[in-house]
């Protein structure tokens, strides 16, 4: 609620009339009633009330306001609030109450203080002369859900320190009170030294990000996962206990526990909530100042709720611990419903993971999108709400900033209009082409998870409808503006981000700020080119293509350059909407190129790399592929293969493979089979793989073989880690390069060396003849035809290597054809129609 009370502030004396428009809060106040007039604080405040304010709070009011403690000094009084309805009570909840006699602030604890400090932080402003004032009014505020911040909890590189540190001040500032660490790939957190003490330097830091958090009213979880190769041990549970011992010694307060991405004995919901009880009545109960204990269960959304797990959890887990819930599948909206189906079966709020915006599942895409697709009516159904974020933490500040002000106002906030705030905060030197960047690269792509975001919605209506022209053979001249406007700010987006200070930041993004602008450039000569095909000049046509495929070229050469991480390579932008856009010109120019009879272009389809299974889970995951590999992305979560299912791969047919590898640990080996085919019909199981091992290499396939696969040849669901499963290919060198002048494929060339030259085929029905080449400006072709009766050759083209129609009246009385590479460099021959 936000209201202009004018009429009280104009019955006050000695109050600013302000000329700026109220400032935004974030997280958004509960409860706001500001004026435009202003109480001015030319001596600073003087504090008052409560004995022993919280000193992070109070240094937090010094920065913001000077405390002189002078006479003519007006008052802050600080108090204990009293008798105050339940939303008051929460931890964090303050009254600000801005008067013209003075300040007054009502605070349920330190934390609440601290947050009337951030609010007077965004409130204050400074005039010409150095004075301070504020807005009269008053701020009632409180936190919808108790426990809000992020869960440090994907696999990839974890954050650094310095990330941390930053992180937990930018948590401070947005009001959020909780910090979970568990980054799966902190060996001390997970497998193998769950068990140990953290090395030197290692707890050094973590004392540190416990002294950093607390001073940030920030609770530092520190999350424990050893269900990988856990023993339901008395030995095993003393381990866990005393190296929470050993956290706490280094100042942690607040402990979790996580049974995600496992299987067999460590996933039994009984033994968990055994040691999970032991945990709380020997360690929570036990030790001073310790918050309450959080767990990730096994079973950790609806997808793979199938068991009575979650029952045995919400019947026997003492109701003191908190369950934690990524929603109805790994990755998902939060929904109200969703959360009371859940609260029913564990008996009590779960404590929401939001799989967002991590990017562990699609490491070649950032998710700089807002925060959406989050109940606003399900504060009651939950106990905390905590982000899983990208790799990348500054990058992760756009959509960390809605899920503060979501967390804490779920009913004001709204994620359109959070967001634009969001990019103006996370990069105020060029918040429009920061929002440019950021509202472009918002989707994950296709992926195992099946979770699409929305992307470049200011422009998705006019790309639809260009494309819908387009596929008409029209030419959209509004759209194509429009879309040409969005491309060259696009293009100059990169150089405009690049000034900010945050030097952090454009580290994390650099190569997809690379890729970003060569998209703008690439849009724009997408739409030259389709414009240029609307016009019917197939010269001018080709020049463009031409030049649309070296800027492709380049975006593909970027991809294979930088962020090579052995998950998913490669730098995307723009994966919903702008690039398909541009791709979709690209081919359908080309097909426009190729084939007069649209008919013909689907029958000359070449055979491609491909996934093949009928697991639900693999399904939707895009392929990896590399020049000379195809394989599986890893996966995080445990794969479930019910009886006969199998998953493989199926490639080329101009493509040999030469070896075949896989890594599945923790198989349960017995009953799978490996086979391959020739046609995907006809399947041998592969002799040579031994029967037990988790990890293999075959050197050698048979050279017909283009599919191979693992099948479950048992009669119960199997459990497995699908690590690597992946063929490595080699290109078939018994291809003619001559074919590739005929293979209807503009892409593939066949290279003409200085001085040489080649006969040409003539295909066309109608006489006519179309020659697609390319070269240096520099460049000298001849085409020479040899006449029917026999006269001398004559010239029939001569120029650069180029787009080159010879008319069917040309052609009429020659019986042979030649081209030679007259200049002194290389041409490719693309195509000869
Ligand atoms: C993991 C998490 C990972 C996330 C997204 C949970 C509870 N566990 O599939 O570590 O970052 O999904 O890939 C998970 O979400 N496994």
């Amino acid at each position: 609620m936000k209201l202009l009370n004018l009429t009280a502030a104009l019955l006050l004396g000695g109050v600013l009339q302000a000329q700026n428009p109220l400032p935004a809060i974030h997280p958004q106040p509960q409860e706001i009633t500001l004026s435009t007039n202003r109480l001015n604080l030319p001596h600073g405040i003087a504090l008052t009330g409560l004995e022993n304010p919280d000193a992070d709070a109070i240094r937090l009011i010094r920065q913001t306001l000077s405390i002189p403690n002078i006479p003519e000094a007006l008052p802050l009084r600080i108090t204990l609030m009293k008798d105050q309805a339940s939303e008051l009570k929460r931890s964090g909840a303050y009254r600000l109450v801005i008067k013209p006699e003075g300040i007054d602030i009502d605070i349920s604890d330190n934390r609440g203080l601290f947050y009337a400090a951030q609010t007077l932080r965004q409130l204050v402003e400074t005039n010409g002369r150095g004075i301070k004032s504020l807005p009269l009014g008053t701020i009632t505020d409180y936190p919808d859900v108790a426990f809000r911040g992020t869960v440090e909890g994907f696999y990839g590189d974890p954050w650094s320190h310095a990330d941390r540190i930053e992180q937990l001040r930018f948590y401070g500032k947005m009001k959020m009170n909780t910090y979970i660490y568990g980054p799966k790939d902190d060996p001390y957190h997970s497998s193998p030294n769950w068990r140990k003490p953290y090395p030197e330097k290692e707890a050094a830091q973590i004392k540190d990000l416990a002294k950093e958090a607390a001073a940030n009213k920030v609770d530092f979880v520190w999350a424990i996962h050893p269900g990988l190769d856990i023993k339901w041990t008395d030995e095993d549970r003393m381990n866990v206990l005393n190296k929470f011992g050993m956290m706490y010694d280094l100042g942690v307060r607040s402990f979790a526990v996580f049974f995600d991405d496992i299987s067999g004995e460590g996933a039994k919901a009984d033994k968990q909530a055994d040691l999970l009880n032991f945990l709380q009545k020997e360690f929570i109960e036990k030790k001073e100042g310790v918050s309450p204990l959080i767990m990730c269960p096994t079973e950790y959304n609806r997808a793979w709720a199938g068991s009575d797990y979650l029952d045995v959890l919400g019947r026997t887990l003492d109701p003191a611990i908190h369950v934690m819930w990524t929603g109805n599948s790994v990755i998902h909206d939060i929904t109200l419903e969703g959360q009371e189906w859940v609260n029913k079966r564990i008996q009590r709020p779960s404590y929401v993971w939001w799989n967002f915006p991590v990017s562990d599942y699609c490491r070649d895409h950032l998710l700089m999108g807002p925060s959406y697709g989050l109940d606003p009516n399900a504060a009651h159904a939950m106990s905390g709400f905590v982000a899983n974020p990208m790799e990348r933490a500054e990058a992760s500040k756009v959509a960390l900033y809605g899920v503060a002000d979501y967390a804490w106002n779920m009913k004001a906030y709204d994620p359109g209009s959070d967001f634009i705030e969001a990019c103006r905060y996370v990069l105020p030197e060029a918040p429009e082409a920061f929002r440019t960047f950021c509202e472009n690269n918002c989707d994950p792509g296709p992926n195992g998870h099946r979770y699409r975001r929305d992307e470049s919605v200011r422009n998705a209506g006019y790309a639809e409808a260009f494309l819908n022209d387009f596929r008409k053979h029209n030419y959209n001249a509004d759209a194509a503006d429009q879309m040409n406007r969005l491309f060259a700010e696009i293009t100059a987006a990169p150089a405009a981000i690049e000034t900010s200070r945050n030097k952090a930041l454009i580290d994390e993004i650099k190569p997809w700020l690379m890729q970003f602008h060569l998209l703008g450039k690439a849009g724009q000569a997408a739409i030259r080119t389709a414009e240029a095909g609307q016009s019917q000049n197939r010269a001018a046509t080709w020049q463009s293509y031409l030049s649309l495929t070296s800027l492709l070229d380049s975006m593909r050469t970027i991809d294979q350059t930088y962020n090579q991480n052995p998950y998913q390579k490669g730098v995307k932008v723009g994966s919903r909407i702008l690039t398909p856009f541009v791709q979709e010109i690209h081919s359908g120019v080309e097909s426009n190129l190729l084939f007069a009879d649209q008919a013909d272009a689907a029958t000359t389809r070449m055979s491609k790399a491909s996934i093949l299974t009928d697991i639900e889970q693999l399904k939707y995951q895009p392929l990896k592929e590399s020049k000379d590999q195809i394989g599986y992305n890893r996966l995080n979560e445990v794969l479930r293969i019910e009886p006969g299912q199998s998953f493989g791969l199926a490639w080329e047919l101009q493509k040999e493979a030469t070896s075949f590898n896989f890594s599945l640990p923790k198989s349960e080996n017995s009953g799978r089979v490996f086979e391959w085919s020739a046609d995907g019909k006809q399947w041998t199981a592969i002799a040579d793989i031994p029967a037990d091992q988790a990890r293999f290499k075959l050197e050698k396939v048979a050279p017909e073989v283009r599919y191979i696969r693992m099948r479950n040849a048992t009669d119960k669901q199997m459990q497995i880690y699908l690590y690597e499963f992946a063929v490595t290919t080699k290109e078939d060198t018994s291809i003619d390069p001559v074919r590739l002048m005929y293979d209807k494929n503009l892409e593939s060339a066949n290279t003409l060396v200085a001085g040489s030259h080649i006969a040409v085929d003539r295909e066309k029905k109608d006489g006519s003849l179309e020659l697609y080449l390319s070269g240096s400006p520099f460049s000298q072709v001849v085409v020479e035809g040899t006449p029917l009766k026999g006269k001398a050759k004559q010239v029939l083209y001569s120029g650069p290597a180029n787009y080159i129609e010879l008319k069917k009246e040309a052609l009429e009385n020659v019986k042979a054809l030649e081209l030679h590479n007259a200049g002194q460099t290389e041409i490719r021959i693309h195509e000869i129609l």
